[in-house]
């Protein structure tokens, strides 16, 4: 059979497609993990933001796709069901599948009457329910075996049981299959980047994650043979920079540590590498862990501050994760010393903070502002978005503080929820003027690193940074309220991708 699959195009704006062009993971797992005689095709589509239509058209008339697949986040949503249409006009005979976090935690959205425009949905853990898939579709068998499967039956969807998680150590998900990639152009700074998963899943339960919904609470490694093997496969590919997009890898510290060791053996550390962590591992294992992260390549921590104040930490159910322990005792709050760490040991600091929870005043929000603007490389800084099925949307919902249901405008910068004290928009003003300047801090340091690219596109970064901006604006002859008004206009029109 002919194969499709899609990532979409939406980025938002911590990540401008210009700079950053990342592989979708999802993708390429599918297309390693269906049987080999199949044509399976990647295109992800944020390589082509500005010929989407184009593209899809292209690829749509050249492949013949049997079956067309797309991942999808929640504010993709939009743009996935524009693209299905253009899909289905294409080619009306195609199957239709559609998994990732959006399709698997808010299902009704893709069977619903005005918008039941799938034939599949892949709920949770795609590799072995799309291999599954793929085998009754080319058989004709029926689809009521398949774990994790959601299929449009006469006039209604049926839904399978869900599928168990899977244990990783049994080799029955295979490697990525990059080879099946039809678009190119990723990119981290001019830097080829790609992404590889060393384990799956996390036992905590932040609030505003999507991850327990969608799998529970559970942590699952590859075996270190396995992740060499993958990061070798992505440099063979063209790879120098890689990005780890485990859901929490700093649960096993011993294995992360013993992971940056097989790094260094395999002859693998001359790749740069980013990582998500928690604070509190980095903050309790620093001094042995942090020299050998740095020996290993890694460059970029993207840090799971979420906020500075206690009563914050506890609506988003990130204390623990962030407690400091030292002698069995708690000893304060773990971010200033894994800051203190990872910069002793050459990396930067991508602060992940969320500003605008619903007791923030002007006050909570300018403090965590002024920490980021102290302490963090890259700011990282989010609004609480109300993504379906985690905990946080029913508290926002229960006390009345969801002021936007754009989902396209769900993207993490945008703020769809006011607080009690202070406006959606306000929170959002106030991130956006902070975060200009942090950013263009850390420029020197990307120059620095890759010179060619920032000088070739310094303009570009600059505009970028201060969309919105003009000369009017940095000679104090116009409010930066005004500037504001401009950013989110722009960002609007951005956001028609097709
Ligand atoms: C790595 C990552 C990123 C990376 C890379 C994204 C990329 N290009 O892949 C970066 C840092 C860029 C990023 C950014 C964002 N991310 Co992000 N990210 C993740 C993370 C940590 C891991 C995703 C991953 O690659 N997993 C490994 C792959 C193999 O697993 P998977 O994606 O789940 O795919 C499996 C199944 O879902 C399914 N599947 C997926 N797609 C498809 C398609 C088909 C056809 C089928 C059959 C199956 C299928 O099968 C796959 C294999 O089993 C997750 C989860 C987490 N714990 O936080 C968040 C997560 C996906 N991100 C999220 C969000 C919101 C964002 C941002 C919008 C804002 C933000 N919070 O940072 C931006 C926007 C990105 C953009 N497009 O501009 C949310 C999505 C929530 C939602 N309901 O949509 C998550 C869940 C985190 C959260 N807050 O809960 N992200
Ligand atoms: S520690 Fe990270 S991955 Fe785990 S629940 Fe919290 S935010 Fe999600």
């Amino acid at each position: 059979m002919n194969i499709l699959l899609f990532s979409m195009p939406d980025s938002f704006e911590h990540m401008p497609a210009f700079a950053i062009r990342l592989p979708n993971g999802a993708l390429t797992s599918l297309a390693g993990n269906v049987d080999p005689h199949h044509r399976v095709a990647v295109a992800d589509l944020i390589l082509v933001q500005e010929r989407v239509r184009q593209t899809v058209e292209r690829l749509v008339r050249e492949l013949a796709p049997d079956v067309v697949g797309l991942s999808v986040m929640t504010f993709q949503r939009r743009t996935a069901i524009k693209l299905i249409d253009l899909v289905r006009q294409l080619r009306p005979a195609v199957q239709v599948v559609v998994g990732g976090y959006d399709p698997s935690l808010a299902p009704e959205a893709y069977t619903d009457n005005h918008t039941g425009v799938v034939d599949f949905i892949v709920r949770g853990e795609g590799d072995i329910t799309f291999r599954e898939l793929v085998r009754a579709l080319e058989q004709g068998r029926g689809y009521d075996h398949i774990a994790g499967l959601s299929y449009r039956h006469s006039d209604r969807f049926v839904h399978n049981a869900a599928r168990p998680v899977s244990g990783l150590d049994d080799g029955a998900i295979r490697l990525p299959n990059r080879a099946a990639r039809v678009l190119t152009g990723y990119s981290a700074l001019g830097r080829q980047i790609d992404v590889v998963e060393t384990s799956r899943g996390c036992t905590f339960d932040c609030s505003f994650c999507s991850i327990i919904a969608m799998r529970g609470r559970n942590f699952h490694p590859y075996a270190f043979d396995r992740v060499l093997a993958d990061i070798r496969d992505a440099r063979d590919h063209g790879a120098r920079a890689i990005f780890l997009v485990d859901d929490n890898i700093t649960l096993n510290v011993r294995r992360f540590a013993a992971l940056c060791q097989a790094i260094i053996d395999a002859g693998l550390h001359d790749l740069d590498y980013t990582v998500q962590a928690m604070t509190a591992p980095l903050a309790q294992h620093g001094e042995m862990l942090t020299p050998l992260m740095h020996q290993a390549g890694f460059r970029y921590v993207f840090l799971g501050i979420e906020n500075i104040l206690d009563e914050n930490l506890t609506f988003l159910r990130a204390s623990a994760k962030n407690q400091h322990r030292a002698h069995g005792q708690q000893v304060g709050n773990a971010t200033l010393k894994a800051i203190d760490y990872i910069h002793r040991h050459k990396m930067y600091v991508i602060g992940g903070l969320i500003v605008g929870n619903p007791d923030d005043t002007r006050e909570a929000i300018d403090a965590n502002l002024a920490f980021a603007r102290r302490y963090v490389d890259w700011p990282y800084i989010q609004h609480p978005t109300p993504y379906p099925g985690t905990p946080m949307t029913n508290d926002f919902r229960d006390r009345g503080l969801i002021i936007n249901e754009h989902l396209e405008e769900y993207d993490g910068t945008t703020a769809v929820v006011k607080t009690e004290h202070v406006a959606a928009d306000e929170a959002e003003y106030m991130r956006w003027k902070a975060d200009r300047w942090m950013k263009l801090r850390h420029m020197p340091v990307a120059l620095c690193h890759d010179p060619w690219f920032v000088l070739k596109h310094a303009h570009k970064m600059l505009s970028h940074t201060f969309r919105g901006a003009t000369l009017k604006t940095f000679l104090g002859l116009e409010d930066d309220r005004a500037a504001f008004a401009r950013f989110k206009e722009r960002r609007k029109a951005e956001r028609e991708y097709l």
